[in-house]
């Protein structure tokens, strides 16, 4: 790994000082026992240039995040009329954030119990662990049974994905990463950060607006052998279509005839079907198959733990003893990145999936918040094959599933829908019908029809 260490020579400038003295920036950039040292001279500096420059002159403005991003311009605008589809994140019918029920029994037994704020161990609450790893594979699946899943606390999905990353790029050097096309924006990020090559395989056909099967399965077997295949374990992200059983069977046929490791982004669990045991189909299909695999797991939005940052990474491994190095080296890369996991959403979680009344309770209330989105989904194709008489066919939207619907809006058409009719989504045209209700469900119709008609 390279790593790079910036020092000045001189520390700040004293008045006393002579600013005669040459400023110097040594940069020391060293890699593999090879370093050197860059010097670089700011010349005969004066005090008032000297201060008046910032050092981090070189730093240009990031761009605002194409997701967390419009989360931002939506709360800077004043009209009444605004509506956030951008971010996936549940609201209620009256457009409000929601903590389930659950979640706060679950916090009401911690208040109770007296829980202290000591530190977890690095890998997580073990609590936490056991029960992520069961409701994933299912409690008595052989992988568990036979310890052969290393499972560490993440900070949610995000950070789980990026602790595999680094395992891929510390232990699979030059190993690739597909993913599909297109996929959530933040995995390019992740990747790229950890310095992961990847590339993508065909996944959505906007002539059938649904999956492009052939071409998922020709780029998967024209992957180098042992690349890793990034999988959305369902409700995909952002084009809300997902393989058949069938399909996935065909897909885990040609992972396994290259060799290539499967690694499923798990966000949504719940979320398709309404069922957390029918969302977990495709990779314990790839499990019993006895293949080694990587999971990244979320509960930000079954659970409805945005901000807790919980979730974890899983590695299927072929043994107990594989699976016991791997979790000993995800801890090694977790320890100097963050040191180890926030407790509360951890707690929250064993809380609920370890007690079967909460457990009973979790799974009405997926299945309610689950059901509101299959509503407001019905409810927008009903008003948009209402209100639009170009005989454009919309069936798409009840054909996909999850939070999300892709509406197939260009970037034109989608800063349409935001610069004119206030609606915020991302520029990919895509909707989260989690944060729709059924009462703006025409609006957003109108909204759709003026931004497809009219603009191009
Ligand atoms: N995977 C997928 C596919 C995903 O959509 C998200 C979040 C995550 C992982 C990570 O979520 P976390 O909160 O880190 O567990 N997606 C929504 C929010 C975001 O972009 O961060 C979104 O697409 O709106």
């Amino acid at each position: 790994m390279a790593s790079s260490m910036l020092s000045l020579a001189s520390t700040s400038p004293s008045s006393s000082l002579s600013l005669s003295d040459n400023w110097k920036v040594k940069t020391k950039i060293g890699g593999f026992g090879n370093a050197f040292v860059k010097t670089k001279s700011f010349g005969r500096t004066t005090m008032a240039v000297a201060l008046n420059v910032s050092r981090f002159e070189g730093i240009t403005m990031a761009p605002p995040d194409p997701i967390l991003g419009v989360s931002e311009a939506f709360r800077a605008d004043t009209n009444d009329l605004k509506l956030n589809l951008g971010v996936g994140a549940y609201r209620t019918e009256e457009l409000q954030p929601y903590v389930l029920n659950v979640v706060k029994k679950a916090e009401n037994l911690m208040l109770e119990r007296g829980e202290n704020k000591e530190y977890l161990p690095i890998e997580g609450l073990a609590a936490f662990n056991n029960v992520t790893a069961q409701l994933l594979f299912g409690a008595d699946n052989p992988v568990i049974q036979q310890g052969k899943v290393a499972t560490v606390q993440g900070l949610s999905g995000t950070g789980s994905l990026r602790l595999a990353a680094a395992l891929i790029e510390r232990y699979f050097p030059g190993a690739k990463v597909l993913i599909s096309s297109p996929t959530w924006g933040n995995h390019k990020n992740i990747f790229n950060d950890a310095r992961v090559p990847w590339s993508e395989y065909r996944y959505y056909d906007p002539k059938t607006v649904g999956l492009d099967f052939n071409g998922m399965i020709d780029d998967i077997k024209a992957a180098p052998e042992g690349s890793f295949i990034l999988l959305h374990g369902c409700a995909h992200n952002p084009t809300g279509i997902d393989p058949t059983l069938e399909q996935w069977e065909k897909i885990a046929d040609v992972i396994q005839e290259k060799n290539h490791i499967p690694f499923f982004d798990v966000a949504y669990q719940g979320f398709a079907s309404g069922s957390l045991d029918e969302d977990a189909a495709s990779v314990r299909l790839f499990a019993a198959r006895g293949m080694e695999l990587l999971v990244a797991q979320s509960y930000s939005k079954n659970l409805g733990l945005y901000a807790e940052r919980i979730g974890a990474i899983n590695v299927v491994c072929s043994s107990s003893d594989a699976a016991a190095r791997v979790k000993s080296q995800l801890k090694r890369i977790a320890r100097p990145m963050y040191s180890n996991p926030p407790v509360h959403g951890a707690r929250i979680v064993a809380n609920i999936v370890g007690d079967p009344a909460l457990f009973k309770e979790w799974k009405d209330e997926m299945e309610l918040m689950a059901g509101r989105i299959k509503g407001v989904r019905q409810k927008l194709f009903n008003s948009l094959s209402a209100k639009d008489k170009s005989g454009k066919d919309w069936s798409f939207i009840l054909k996909q599933i999850g939070m999300f619907s892709f509406t197939g809006l260009n970037k034109s058409q989608s800063d349409n829908m935001t610069n004119k009719w206030h609606v915020y989504m991302t520029k990919d045209g895509r909707i989260s019908l989690a944060g729709l209700s059924l009462a703006k469900c025409e609006y957003l119709a109108d909204a759709i029809i003026d931004s497809y008609h009219n603009v191009s």
